[in-house]
C-alpha cells in the first residue's frame, strides 16, 4: 500500500494500480417483517433491476436467507448499502444489507 496526499492534507491507504480492484457483493438479507413489495422495490430502484429480476433475488432472499444484489467497486458496493439501510430504516422496515468481498 503506498500513501496519497488528500486535499485536506489526510493521508490515505492507496492500492496499488497494477491489479483489478477488489470487488464486493451487496447483500440482502431476510427477516420476518419486511413487506415483499418493499424489498422488490429497494431491488428496482437501487439496483437498476426490473420487475421479473427483482422479484427473483426477493425470492431467494425469502426462502434462503440471503441474496446478492449486485458486485462492485468498495465505495460504489459501501454506497448501496447506506441508500438501501437509509430507505429502510425512513420506511420503518429491519431490512437488513451487508457488503462483503467478492472472493
Ligand atoms: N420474509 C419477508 C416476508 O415474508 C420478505 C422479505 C424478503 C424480507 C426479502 C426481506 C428480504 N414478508
Amino acid at each position: 500500500m503506498a500513501t496519497k496526499f488528500q486535499e485536506g492534507g489526510q493521508l490515505e491507504a492507496q492500492r496499488s494500480r497494477l491489479g483489478p480492484p477488489k470487488m464486493y457483493k451487496v447483500v440482502l438479507l431476510n427477516d420476518d417483517y419486511t413487506p415483499m413489495d418493499f424489498v422488490i422495490t429497494v431491488l428496482q430502484r437501487f439496483f437498476s433491476l426490473d420487475t421479473e429480476q427483482a422479484t427473483r433475488i426477493m425470492l431467494q432472499v425469502h426462502n434462503e436467507g440471503r441474496g446478492v444484489c449486485g458486485v462492485y467497486p468498495r465505495d460504489i458496493a459501501a454506497t448501496k448499502v447506506e441508500q438501501v439501510l437509509a430507505f429502510a430504516r425512513q420506511h420503518q422496515h429491519p431490512l437488513a444489507c451487508i457488503m462483503e468481498e467478492n472472493e
